[in-house]
């Protein structure tokens, strides 16, 4: 998989890649990123990006042609890339589209700063419009970090331990079940005793019961759609 960021801030991005599960993705050559700044395909003299909204409205938008010029030479040599644009006015990314996503050679992710992105970019270049929640971020930085991290889990060989992937939350229709590590006793807190005992067949029938529990509790929307499933 690649991933290509169009920022103007490669600083924030990169060191997400400096360590841990994507850092030895990158060694393994499971992926590889790149960057292209909008700003080095301006025209004018001083290196403008942004400029006053049409018809008004607070705040700076990134103007069409450094980004047109951007996103054409990005897609003249990889004519199969996948652009991407993050914004909280788009489609909720859930984990099926991670799952669906890390089946793409290259993904290209378009981050906006400012007030956003003119909307003729995205009507031109977007595959795909997605916000990562219902709160407003500085930039398109942080979402397409965080849609890259979830994408990358589901790319073969990246965790390791694929196993891993399929009890987490969203995995299944409920969160996860609490976990316990050692040691039994910490502090006058106790480990279910059941989890002790190393019957297979009751923690796991413990734990889907803790998992319905705790969705019912902090997500009654998906415990609604689990239940008209079950
Ligand atoms: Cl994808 N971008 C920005 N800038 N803010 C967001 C978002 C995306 N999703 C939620 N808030």
């Amino acid at each position: 998989m690649r991933f290509t960021y169009v920022t103007l801030f490669e600083s924030l991005i990169s060191s997400y890649f400096e360590d841990s599960i994507l850092k030895r993705a990158i060694q393994n050559n499971l992926l590889s990123i790149n960057f292209y700044n909008p700003r080095d395909f301006t025209k004018n003299k001083h290196g403008k990006v942004d400029d006053y909204q049409a018809g008004g409205g607070a705040g700076l938008l990134l103007f069409p042609q450094p980004l047109f010029d951007v996103l054409d030479t990005i897609k003249k040599e990889n004519p199969d890339a996948y652009f991407i644009f993050p914004t909280p006015a788009g489609k909720p990314f859930v984990q099926i589209d991670a799952k669906r996503l890390a089946k793409k050679e290259h993904l290209v992710f378009v981050c906006g700063r400012y007030e956003g992105i003119d909307e003729r970019v995205i009507e031109t270049y977007g595959d795909e419009v997605f916000s990562i929640g219902d709160y407003v971020l500085t930039g398109g930085e942080l979402a397409s970090l965080v849609m890259s991290d979830a994408i990358s889990r589901n790319i073969q060989n990246v965790l390791g331990n694929e196993a891993s992937l399929s009890v987490e939350s969203f995995e299944n229709e409920l969160l996860e079940a609490p976990s316990f590590s050692k040691p039994p006793i910490y502090e006058d807190k106790l480990v279910p005793s059941e989890f002790l005992k190393g019957n297979h067949a009751k923690i796991t029938s413990l734990k889907n019961k803790m998992s319905e529990s705790k969705t019912k509790y902090f997500r009654p929307d998906l415990f609604s759609r689990f239940n008209a499933r079950h």
